[in-house]
Protein backbone atom coordinates (compact mmCIF):
# COMPACT_ATOMS: atom_id res chain seq x y z
CA UNK A 1 0.00 0.00 0.00
CA UNK A 2 0.84 3.71 -0.83
CA UNK A 3 0.06 7.08 -2.19
CA UNK A 4 0.81 8.08 -5.88
CA UNK A 5 -0.50 11.05 -7.38
CA UNK A 6 -2.60 10.57 -10.91
CA UNK A 7 -4.12 12.96 -13.13
CA UNK A 8 -5.64 12.92 -17.25
CA UNK A 9 -2.27 11.69 -18.34
CA UNK A 10 -1.58 8.46 -16.30
CA UNK A 11 -5.57 7.53 -17.21
CA UNK A 12 -4.48 8.12 -20.50
CA UNK A 13 -0.96 6.27 -20.85
CA UNK A 14 -2.86 3.58 -19.27
CA UNK A 15 -5.43 3.44 -21.59
CA UNK A 16 -2.91 3.54 -24.19
CA UNK A 17 -0.67 0.54 -23.70
CA UNK A 18 -3.00 -1.18 -25.62
CA UNK A 19 -1.76 -5.12 -24.91
CA UNK A 20 -1.85 -3.63 -20.77
CA UNK A 21 -5.10 -2.25 -21.07
CA UNK A 22 -6.81 -5.16 -22.94
CA UNK A 23 -5.42 -7.68 -20.39
CA UNK A 24 -6.70 -5.61 -17.36
CA UNK A 25 -9.98 -5.02 -19.09
CA UNK A 26 -9.80 -9.20 -19.86
CA UNK A 27 -9.10 -10.29 -16.57
CA UNK A 28 -11.81 -8.23 -15.48
CA UNK A 29 -14.43 -9.49 -18.05
CA UNK A 30 -13.92 -13.04 -16.60
CA UNK A 31 -13.92 -11.94 -13.47
CA UNK A 32 -17.22 -10.45 -13.42
CA UNK A 33 -18.66 -13.00 -16.08
CA UNK A 34 -19.80 -14.55 -12.59
CA UNK A 35 -21.92 -18.10 -14.46
CA UNK A 36 -18.91 -18.10 -17.02
CA UNK A 37 -21.09 -17.92 -19.95
CA UNK A 38 -19.09 -15.14 -21.89
CA UNK A 39 -21.89 -12.46 -21.54
CA UNK A 40 -22.29 -10.05 -18.44
CA UNK A 41 -25.88 -9.85 -17.52
CA UNK A 42 -27.36 -7.01 -16.17
CA UNK A 43 -26.65 -7.65 -12.68
CA UNK A 44 -22.81 -8.99 -13.13
CA UNK A 45 -22.70 -5.75 -15.03
CA UNK A 46 -23.85 -3.47 -11.87
CA UNK A 47 -21.74 -5.57 -9.58
CA UNK A 48 -18.57 -4.59 -11.71
CA UNK A 49 -19.42 -1.07 -11.51
CA UNK A 50 -20.19 -1.38 -8.09
CA UNK A 51 -17.31 -3.02 -7.37
CA UNK A 52 -14.56 -0.68 -9.44
CA UNK A 53 -15.52 2.15 -8.37
CA UNK A 54 -16.16 3.92 -11.51
CA UNK A 55 -19.85 5.51 -11.01
CA UNK A 56 -18.28 7.48 -8.16
CA UNK A 57 -15.69 9.03 -10.11
CA UNK A 58 -17.62 9.56 -13.24
CA UNK A 59 -21.10 9.66 -13.40
CA UNK A 60 -20.56 12.05 -9.99
CA UNK A 61 -23.20 10.13 -7.85
CA UNK A 62 -22.94 10.31 -3.88
CA UNK A 63 -23.37 7.43 -1.33
CA UNK A 64 -26.99 9.32 -0.57
CA UNK A 65 -28.22 8.25 -3.63
CA UNK A 66 -31.67 6.34 -3.18
CA UNK A 67 -31.72 2.93 -4.75
CA UNK A 68 -34.38 3.19 -6.84
CA UNK A 69 -32.40 5.90 -8.43
CA UNK A 70 -29.47 4.00 -8.76
CA UNK A 71 -30.76 1.22 -10.29
CA UNK A 72 -32.47 3.54 -13.23
CA UNK A 73 -28.48 4.99 -13.18
CA UNK A 74 -27.77 1.46 -13.80
CA UNK A 75 -29.90 0.48 -16.25
CA UNK A 76 -28.96 3.29 -18.32
CA UNK A 77 -25.33 2.40 -18.10
CA UNK A 78 -26.32 -1.28 -19.16
CA UNK A 79 -27.82 0.25 -22.14
CA UNK A 80 -24.92 2.40 -23.00
CA UNK A 81 -23.06 -1.32 -22.61
CA UNK A 82 -24.80 -3.12 -24.77
CA UNK A 83 -24.78 -1.58 -27.95
CA UNK A 84 -26.46 -3.84 -29.86
CA UNK A 85 -29.28 -4.35 -27.45
CA UNK A 86 -28.48 -7.80 -27.18
CA UNK A 87 -29.71 -7.66 -23.80
CA UNK A 88 -26.10 -8.77 -22.10
CA UNK A 89 -22.44 -7.34 -22.79
CA UNK A 90 -19.67 -9.44 -24.39
CA UNK A 91 -16.31 -8.83 -24.52
CA UNK A 92 -16.00 -6.14 -27.57
CA UNK A 93 -18.51 -4.20 -26.06
CA UNK A 94 -16.96 -4.58 -22.55
CA UNK A 95 -13.66 -3.52 -23.94
CA UNK A 96 -15.09 -0.14 -26.16
CA UNK A 97 -17.20 1.09 -23.31
CA UNK A 98 -14.75 0.86 -20.62
CA UNK A 99 -11.88 2.64 -23.04
CA UNK A 100 -14.74 5.19 -23.26
CA UNK A 101 -15.42 5.55 -19.55
CA UNK A 102 -11.36 5.38 -18.71
CA UNK A 103 -10.74 8.30 -21.59
CA UNK A 104 -13.80 10.20 -19.69
CA UNK A 105 -12.25 10.31 -16.79
CA UNK A 106 -8.96 11.22 -18.15
CA UNK A 107 -10.81 14.01 -19.43
CA UNK A 108 -12.27 14.85 -16.07
CA UNK A 109 -8.98 14.43 -13.89
CA UNK A 110 -7.79 16.75 -16.89
CA UNK A 111 -3.82 18.76 -15.41
CA UNK A 112 -5.70 18.41 -12.13
CA UNK A 113 -3.97 15.66 -9.93
CA UNK A 114 -5.81 13.88 -7.60
CA UNK A 115 -4.15 11.60 -4.72
CA UNK A 116 -5.25 7.70 -4.30
CA UNK A 117 -4.13 5.41 -1.71
CA UNK A 118 -2.93 2.31 -3.23
CA UNK A 119 -4.54 -0.51 -1.21
CA UNK A 120 -3.77 -4.33 -2.44
CA UNK A 121 -7.18 -5.50 -2.65
CA UNK A 122 -8.66 -2.23 -4.56
CA UNK A 123 -9.59 -3.34 -7.45
CA UNK A 124 -10.56 -0.41 -9.58
CA UNK A 125 -8.90 0.63 -12.67
CA UNK A 126 -7.45 3.67 -11.69
CA UNK A 127 -5.40 2.43 -9.17
CA UNK A 128 -4.07 0.09 -11.87
CA UNK A 129 -3.66 3.37 -13.75
CA UNK A 130 -1.81 4.72 -11.30
CA UNK A 131 0.70 1.46 -10.75
CA UNK A 132 1.93 1.67 -14.19
CA UNK A 133 2.83 4.90 -13.43
CA UNK A 134 5.02 3.78 -10.31
CA UNK A 135 6.21 1.08 -12.70
CA UNK A 136 7.75 3.97 -15.46
CA UNK A 137 8.73 6.26 -12.47
CA UNK A 138 10.48 3.21 -11.05
CA UNK A 139 11.95 1.63 -14.37
CA UNK A 140 13.28 5.47 -15.03
CA UNK A 141 15.44 5.71 -12.20
CA1 LIG B 1 -22.48 -14.09 -17.38
CA1 LIG C 1 -24.78 -6.81 -26.61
Amino acid sequence: MGVVIIDGSTVRAFVADEEHFKKSVDEKFAALDLNNDGVLSRTELRKAFESMRLIEAHFGVDVATPPEQLTKLYDSIFDKFDCDNSGTVDLDEFRSQMKEIMLAIADGLGSCPIQMVLEDDDPSFLKQAAELEVSKLNNAS
